[in-house]
């Protein structure tokens, strides 16, 4: 499974999401189903399907996604209430796009994850 999706068109711009962030590296716009009132989806360019297909060489574009969440979270004004990361893998982690992606979360009280 290495086909490309939705994200790869977003990020060529082929369908024109307005774009919070963009580098060599990453991408960032607005999740279309907001879960929150700041829910911002962080892609790499690369297309990677899932967390598993991860390699040594993508070490910097995954860090590279958590320095541009901070900084949209500042951004947003959320970094000091605080906010969620969170890469869904697969099936039962509910990954529906595979093109890796980081969801961003905030702007209220999230209740707990695990229960
Ligand atoms: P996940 O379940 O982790 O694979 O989340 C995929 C997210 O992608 C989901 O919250 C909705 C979002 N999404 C799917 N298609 C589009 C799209 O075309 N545009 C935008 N902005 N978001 C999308």
């Amino acid at each position: 499974m290495n086909e490309e999706t939705i994200f790869s068109k977003i990020i060529r711009q082929e369908i024109p999401t307005p774009l919070l962030y963009q580098d060599d590296l990453v991408t960032a716009f607005r999740d279309i189903s907001p879960k929150a009132p700041s829910h911002i989806l962080i892609i790499p360019n690369k297309l990677i399907p899932t967390t598993n297909d991860v390699e040594e060489e993508d070490e910097l574009t995954l860090g590279r996604m958590i320095t541009v969440a901070k900084k949209l979270a500042l951004e947003e004004g959320i970094s000091e209430d605080g906010y969620r990361l969170i890469m869904n893998c697969n099936n039962h982690g509910g990954q529906e796009v595979y093109h890796i992606h980081m969801h961003l979360l905030g702007g209220k009280r999230l209740g707990p994850m695990l229960s």
